[in-house]
């Protein structure tokens, strides 16, 4: 089974996902994690990286595409930050298909009030988490990422959530979604 938690920054797909890998034993790959690892690390790719995720923009296709690539194994995945772009969401379907013969089953998108949003980041406090750039990463979720919405619909995988109040209960929505009961 493949799941991909979609929604704006901050809206709770890095906090969910750990519920959900491990309910379902899925493997977590989270795009925004691992750019972290390569800035920590001090890789070329991570100084690149850097300035880009502090603007609150999105790092290029080309580069989250060929680790998520590197990453896929037979185990059913739980995909948190990714895809961000159409371009990436055509990729997803080409690597399941050729690499593991799956495909994505369910698309969750965690629907949270913008001014919750902002509230949860600056409290937060990461890096990327000023309200200058929240305000430049919700235009480009807005942009860039909203569109995957239709493109999910039409193939009839999406579904949306609530994604305010408590973390379990948001976990226990997306459950019925996975596990319905009739
Ligand atoms: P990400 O790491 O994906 O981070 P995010 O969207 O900000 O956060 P997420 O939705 O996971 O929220 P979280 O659970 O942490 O992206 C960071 C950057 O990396 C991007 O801006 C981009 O530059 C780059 N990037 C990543 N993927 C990319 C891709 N595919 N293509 C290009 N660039 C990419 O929750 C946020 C806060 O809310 C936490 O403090 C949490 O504790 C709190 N919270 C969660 N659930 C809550 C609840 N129910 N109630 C109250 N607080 C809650």
């Amino acid at each position: 089974m493949n799941i991909i938690l979609l929604g704006a920054p901050g809206s709770g797909k890095g906090t969910q996902s750990q519920n959900l890998s491990a309910l379902y034993n899925l493997n977590h790959l989270s795009t925004g994690d691992l750019l972290r690892a390569e800035i920590t690390a001090n890789t070329p790719l991570g100084q690149q990286a850097k300035t880009i995720m502090d603007s609150g923009n999105l790092v290029s296709d080309d580069i989250v595409i060929a680790m998520i690539a590197n990453r896929l194994n037979q185990q059913g995945t739980l995909f948190d930050g990714f895809p961000r772009t159409l371009n990436q969401a055509q990729a997803l379907d080409t690597l399941l298909a050729t690499h593991n013969n799956s495909q994505i089953d369910y698309v969750i998108e965690l629907d949270v009030d913008q001014e919750e949003i902002i509230q949860r980041m600056l409290a937060r406090g990461r890096a990327d988490d000023n309200e200058h750039t929240i305000r430049n990463r919700l235009n480009v979720y807005n942009q860039q990422t909203k569109p995957l919405i239709d493109y999910y619909q039409q193939q009839n995988k999406h579904h949306k959530i609530d994604g305010s109040g408590a973390i379990e209960d948001i976990t226990a929505r997306i459950q019925t979604i996975i596990e319905p009961t009739s």
